[in-house]
């Protein structure tokens, strides 16, 4: 059975493109509470630590707490900005079809909102981190294009041994836990960081993790950990810069990170730009190390 066949189970109406109506009118009162407990919480972190361009987003595109957006009504404001559109999907979807959707600007976003016990941790995407977490920064020009570049990307990288593993890290320590140099330090623009109250914290704040100025073939050679905060942050300089990294040969850079090392998501190396040197000794929660692919 395929992945779409099982999932039809669950979904009869997912599409090919593993899409499926998000149905708004469904949500009950206490899925509307839980986005609105998650969108106050994190309204009181935010300010000072976002990014501007991703509180500008949260404005642009009316995103309030009093419901679970409309996709259709979101996408029409979102499409307006930069000509992207926000689709429902279960969760998770197959990497070619979550590079496809991206390739053409759009976004597949989790339909399901997490249940009350699980406001601080989830392990599958849903409605609060795609949407809250990622769709703001979709609104800036310049970072609505590294999506879709890196999409495109992702529909090469397929063809090529190994290349996956490598532009997987890079959207990881970018769209999902970058860091952007602000005046006064640093603010977040990664959406696994601004969906959490913790996360957005220790990211700013904290002397235990790393935080590294962004070098593009340092991160690509860099795991990550999917099970508790970074032990490292790269920090990029701005969105633009960030964007320009994409138009490399990534063909050529992947022939080269094929040779030489890969790094450990705690390492520091010589030619890094470190910002500060983490103490390592907070660890919430901290279990036996997991790593990705593990
Ligand atoms: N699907 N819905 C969804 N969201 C993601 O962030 C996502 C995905 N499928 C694959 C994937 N991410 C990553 O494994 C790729 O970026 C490599
Ligand atoms: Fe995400």
């Amino acid at each position: 059975m395929t992945e779409l066949e099982a999932l039809r189970r669950d979904y009869p109406d997912i599409a090919a493109d593993f899409t499926i109506p998000q149905r708004w009118e469904s949500y009950s009162e206490r899925e509307h509470a839980t986005w609105r407990a998650l969108f106050e919480q994190q309204c009181q972190v935010l300010p000072g630590r976002a990014c501007r361009e991703f509180l500008a987003g949260i404005a642009k595109l009316d995103l309030a707490p009093d419901r679970i957006p409309d996709f259709e009504r979101l996408s029409d404001l979102l499409e307006a900005q930069t000509g992207w559109r926000v689709v429902a999907v279960p969760s998770l979807v197959p990497d070619d079809v979550f590079f496809d959707h991206l390739a053409a600007r759009r976004f597949p976003a989790g339909r399901f909102i997490r249940r009350p016990d699980e406001i601080d941790y989830i392990e599958e995407p849903d409605v609060f981190h795609d949407v809250f977490g990622h769709v703001p920064m979709l609104a800036h020009p310049m970072f609505a294009d590294y999506m879709q570049a890196y999409g495109k990307g992702g529909q090469r990288a397929l063809a090529e041994f190994g290349a996956l593993k490598n532009l997987a890290r890079l959207y990881w320590y970018t769209v999902e836990f970058g860091l952007i140099r602000a005046p006064e330090g640093w603010h977040i623009y990664g959406s696994g960081i601004v969906s959490s109250r913790a996360e957005s914290l220790y990211a700013v704040e904290s002397p235990s993790p790393n935080r590294i100025g962004f070098d593009l073939e340092r991160v690509m050679r860099t795991e990550y950990r999917i099970d508790d905060f970074q032990e490292s942050y790269f920090v990029i300089d701005s969105f633009e810069g960030l964007l320009a990294e994409t138009y490399k040969d990534f063909a050529a850079l992947y022939a080269k990170l094929a040779q030489g090392p890969t790094y450990r998501p705690g390492d520091i190396v010589t030619a890094d730009r470190v910002l500060t040197r983490g103490t390592h000794s907070y660890k919430p929660g901290s279990h036996l190390p997991r790593s990705e692919g593990q």
